[in-house]
C-alpha cells in the first residue's frame, strides 16, 4: 500500500468520524450527514465525473465547476471584460464586445445551454444570454472560449434564452421587455404600452459549424416573456415559453402585473413558422445588430453590423402560437424527457400544472379555445391541462427531470427541492436548500436522456453558510445525491457572481476534445512573430508596431527604444511554447488595460500611448519557469518629436555606445 493511499484513507476515516457527529441535522451547519462526505470526496489528482457550467449572472461570465467535488476550474469570458485573461482588452478579443451601441464590457448572463443532437447533449458547444443588452453566445467546449455572439434587435431583456432544439437547429431569445420595434414608434409616451410595445422571439439558427444567424422573429402581444424550453419526441417542432404581466403593466409590476389569476404558458408551432418563412410570409425590417466571431485561426474576433432581419407577424399568421393558462406570473417552463408534459411553475402558485401535449393537440384540432388573448387563441386550461401536483411547496419555479418518471421542482419561498412522480402527479420527497433555491440542475436534465446521478441547487441567499465577508455573501451551489429513493445533501460550494440557469455534463464527453495548443505553423493572425529571429519593430507614422515573441524565459526584443510620447504602439506577443499549460503573460507599466494572456502558439496584441517620458519595465504575468521572475524588459519612451531611432535588441545593447557618450 502507498503512503499516499494510507494518507487517503485516513483523511476519509477522519471525514467519516466527523460525519457521525454530525448527524443530527438540527440546523444548516449539520444538515450533512451519514456518507455525504465521501460522495463529495475526489480524491488529489483524481478527476470529478461532471462538468458543471453556471451562469455567473451580474458577473456576465460562465464559471466551469467539477462535480461532485464543486472546484472551481474555470470563468469562461463571455460578455464582460475579464481581466484574468485579456478579453475585451486585447486587440484581438475586444471586437466580440461590440454591439450596435458599441463597445459595451459588462452584461448579465443568465442561463446556460449546451447543445444538443438528437435531444441529448453532444459536448460540442454551450450557449448563454446576455440579459441586458440583448444578445446570444457561443462557446467553444475544445478551447472553453466564447466563440460568437449575436446581437438581437427588437428586444429588451432577454430572459427566456438560450434554449435549444433537439438538434440545436435553433437557439431561442425571448425578450422579457416589451418595447416599441426599434426605429420604428420608438419615441412614444411610455402609458402607450398596450398600443405600442410588442414582445418578440428571435429563432437563432446555428450551422452544423455552429454559425449563428437570426433566422426569424415571432412579432407577438407586449407581454414579458420568461423562460422557455422546446418540445421533443412527439412536440418536435413545439417551442414552449412562459409569459407574465398579461396585464401590459407598466409600472409597479409587482402589484400591477399580479393582478390576473392566470397568464400564460405560450406553445409555438416553429415548423409551421417555417413554412410561413419559405413561402415568403415574412416582413423584412430594418434593423442595426452587432454579429460577433472570433476565429481560432488567426486568433482575432471580427464584429460585423447587420442591418435587416425578417419578421413573422403571429397574431395575423394564426396557427404558429397558442396561449395555455398557466396561474400566478408563470416563471419556469420546462418540458419532460418524454416530450409529452409541459411544467409550468406560478412564481405565486401553490400547486404546479402539468400539460400534456397530446391534450394541446387534441385542443387545438377541437378548437377549444376559451377566446383571444391579443389576438393569440387561448386554449381552456382543463383541455391542455394533465393534472396538477396538490401542496408541492411555495413558489415553485424550475424543474429537471431524471429521465425515470420523476420531477425535481425548485421552490424559491418555501427554500426546497421537492421531488414528484409525473404519472401520478404525487410528491415522493422534499429536501431543504440553504436557502431560497432558484434554478437547479440534473445532468441532461431538461434532455431526453437525463444522467440523474445528482441535482443541484442554486441559492440567491446564503446567510449562514460560510465565513462572513462583509454585507455580501457568495451565493452557493448545493449538490444532492439522488441515485435513491430520497435526495441527499452531499457538498455546497460557493459561486461566482450570481447563478442562474446551469448545466452538466458527464466529464468524458467534454474532456477528449480538450485543445491543448495552438499549433505555430497554423497561426494566421496577421502580427504573428514565428520566431525570435522575426521579432521586430516598426514604425508606420505615430504607430509602433512591436513583433515580440514569448518562450521561456525571455521576450523578444526586451529592450525598445525609440518610441515618443503619444505614439500608439501595439505589443502583438506571440507565444512560441508548444506545451500544454504553458501560457505567458505581457504587461507594460502605465497602460491603462489589463495584461494580456498567451496561449502557447497563440498572438495577441496590446495597444499602449505612452503619455509621459521614461523608461517604461515590461514583464510577464503568468509564472511559467524557474527564472519567471527574469522574465522582463524595457522600454524607453522619449519626448514627442524626438530623434531618437527605433532599436530594438535581445541580450546585447540596443543603443549606440555614441550617443551614450554624448549624454
Ligand atoms: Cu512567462
Amino acid at each position: 500500500m502507498s503512503h499516499f493511499s494510507k494518507q487517503t484513507i485516513l483523511l476519509l476515516a477522519a471525514i467519516l468520524t466527523f460525519s457521525m457527529y454530525a448527524c443530527k441535522p438540527k440546523n444548516t451547519s449539520s444538515a450533512v450527514s451519514g456518507d455525504a462526505a465521501i460522495k463529495a470526496y475526489v480524491p488529489p489528482g483524481k478527476y470529478d465525473e461532471f462538468y458543471n457550467f453556471l451562469s455567473g449572472g451580474f458577473s456576465g461570465q460562465m464559471s466551469v465547476y467539477g462535480l461532485p467535488s464543486g472546484r472551481l476550474f474555470r470563468v469562461i469570458p463571455v460578455f464582460s471584460v475579464d481581466p484574468e485573461k485579456g478579453y475585451g482588452y486585447s486587440e484581438e478579443t475586444k471586437p466580440m464586445l461590440n454591439t450596435s451601441h458599441g463597445f459595451i464590457p459588462w452584461d448579465d448572463l443568465h442561463h446556460t445551454e449546451l447543445s444538443q443532437t438528437n435531444g441529448e447533449i453532444d459536448g460540442r458547444w454551450i450557449f448563454g444570454n446576455a440579459n441586458n443588452t440583448p444578445r446570444v453566445a457561443r462557446i467553444d467546449l475544445t478551447s472553453f472560449r466564447t466563440a460568437e455572439i449575436i446581437e438581437l434587435p427588437n428586444s429588451a431583456g432577454n430572459h427566456s434564452s438560450p434554449f435549444t432544439t433537439e438538434n440545436s437547429e435553433y437557439v431561442v431569445a425571448g425578450t422579457r421587455f416589451s418595447v416599441p420595434v426599434d426605429y420604428v414608434n420608438g419615441d412614444v409616451p411610455i402609458n402607450t404600452y398596450k398600443q405600442n410595445f410588442k414582445g418578440t422571439i428571435s429563432f437563432i439558427s446555428v450551422s452544423k459549424e455552429g454559425a449563428m444567424n437570426i433566422a426569424f422573429q415571432l412579432l407577438l402581444p407586449g407581454v414579458n416573456f420568461d423562460l422557455s424550453h422546446s418540445g421533443k419526441g412527439p412536440s418536435s417542432g413545439w417551442f414552449f415559453f412562459s409569459c407574465y404581466n398579461s396585464e401590459q403593466a407598466n409600472s409597479l409590476l409587482e402589484v400591477n402585473a399580479s393582478q390576473r389569476d392566470k397568464d400564460f404558458i405560450m406553445a409555438v408551432n416553429w415548423k409551421k413558422a417555417e413554412e410561413y418563412l419559405k413561402a415568403g410570409k415574412g416582413v423584412k425590417q430594418k434593423v442595426r445588430y452587432a454579429h460577433n466571431t472570433y476565429d481560432e485561426n488567426t486568433h482575432t474576433a471580427k464584429s460585423e453590423i447587420l442591418e435587416e432581419v425578417t419578421i413573422l407577424d403571429a397574431v395575423a399568421l394564426k396557427d404558429i402560437c397558442y396561449m395555455i393558462p398557466c396561474p400566478k406570473s408563470p416563471h419556469g417552463c420546462d418540458v419532460d424527457p418524454s416530450g409529452e408534459y409541459i411544467v409550468g411553475s406560478g412564481k405565486l402558485a401553490a400547486l404546479i400544472p402539468v400539460f400534456a401535449f397530446s391534450k394541446l393537440q387534441k385542443a387545438i384540432a377541437d378548437k377549444a379555445f376559451e377566446g383571444e388573448y391579443e389576438g393569440i387563441p387561448v386554449i381552456k386550461y382543463e383541455a391542455a391541462l394533465y393534472g396538477e401536483v396538490k401542496k408541492p411547496g411555495l413558489g415553485p419555479l424550475h424543474t429537471e427531470f431524471d429521465g425515470k418518471g420523476n420531477a425535481y421542482t425548485s421552490f424559491f419561498v418555501s427554500s426546497e427541492i421537492v421531488k414528484w412522480n409525473i404519472k401520478d402527479l404525487k410528491v415522493l420527497d422534499r429536501a431543504p436548500t440553504f436557502y431560497s433555491i432558484g434554478h437547479l440542475c440534473i445532468p441532461g436534465g431538461d434532455t431526453k436522456k437525463p444522467n440523474p446521478k445528482y441535482v443541484i441547487g442554486y441559492n440567491k441567499i446564503t446567510k449562514d453558510r460560510y465565513l462572513p465577508t462583509g454585507p455580501e455573501l457568495a451565493q452557493s451551489a448545493q449538490i444532492y445525491d439522488i441515485s435513491g429513493d430520497k435526495m441527499q445533501l452531499i457538498n455546497d460550494f460557493p459561486t461566482i457572481g450570481e447563478p442562474h440557469y446551469a448545466q452538466a455534463v458527464s466529464a468524458d464527453l467534454i474532456m477528449k476534445n480538450s485543445r491543448k495548443i495552438y499549433k505555430i505553423e497554423e497561426n494566421k493572425n496577421a502580427y504573428v512573430t514565428k520566431g525570435e529571429k522575426e521579432s521586430k519593430v516598426v514604425r508606420e507614422g505615430n504607430k509602433v508596431h512591436v513583433y515580440m515573441t514569448s518562450i521561456r524565459s525571455h521576450f523578444s526584443p526586451d529592450n525598445i527604444e525609440g518610441v515618443a510620447v503619444g505614439d500608439e504602439v501595439y505589443f502583438h506577443v506571440t507565444n512560441l511554447e508548444q506545451d500544454w499549460d504553458v501560457p505567458h503573460g505581457f504587461a507594460v507599466k502605465g497602460a491603462p488595460t489589463a495584461e494580456l494572456l498567451i496561449m502557447p502558439g497563440e498572438t495577441q496584441t496590446l495597444k499602449w500611448v505612452p503619455e509621459k517620458t521614461g523608461i517604461y519595465p515590461i514583464y510577464c504575468t503568468d509564472f511559467c519557469s524557474a527564472l519567471h521572475q527574469e522574465m522582463q524588459g524595457y522600454v524607453r519612451v522619449s519626448p514627442k518629436g524626438s530623434k531618437v531611432p527605433i532599436s530594438f535588441s535581445l541580450g546585447k545593447n540596443s543603443t549606440d555606445p555614441a550617443e551614450v557618450e554624448k549624454k
